[in-house]
């Protein structure tokens, strides 16, 4: 009696096993990542801008800019439409950041934001960052 009972409990366990394997490869598909926006420009680079100039996040993902400008040419990743935008900065800024420099930002919000580089607004290095609850997803907030 006890022997044939042992049978579907070992079944039993690696049905168990086997239902925590599929839940743990599931998490790790909606894990979060992190996205790099190459800052460019200056001598040997060409026009100055971010690359790419347009991303597509997850909520939660982590957004990362660097410098890859020689130096000493600065760059600033700054929320908003420019000097003038009375939001600008809001939601993020990085300061001033050297050649090589690295600013990161997780944004939980849904929506899309207009950014730009303070020190180059007047060449238009802009660039538009999309947050949604999944990649590519349509979004809803326009700030
Ligand atoms: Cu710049």
């Amino acid at each position: 009696m006890s022997h044939r009972l042992e049978v579907p409990m070992g079944r039993l366990a690696l049905v168990a096993g086997l239902v925590s394997i599929i839940t743990l490869g599931f998490i790790g598909s909606v894990q979060a990542d992190t996205v790099t926006i190459e800052m460019l420009g200056g001598p040997g680079q060409g026009d100055f801008r971010f690359s790419p100039v347009e991303v597509t996040v997850k909520m939660g993902d982590t957004v990362e800019w660097i410098n890859m400008s020689p130096s000493p040419i600065m760059h600033t990743a700054t929320y908003g439409m420019g000097a003038g935008d009375p939001m600008s900065g809001f939601f993020f800024d990085s300061g001033l950041m050297a050649t090589g420099e690295t600013y990161s930002i997780t944004l939980t919000r849904m929506g899309t934001y207009h950014y730009y580089c303070i020190p180059h607004e007047f060449l238009d290095m802009r660039g538009i960052l999309t947050v949604g609850h999944f990649q590519n997803e349509a979004v809803q907030n326009e700030f």
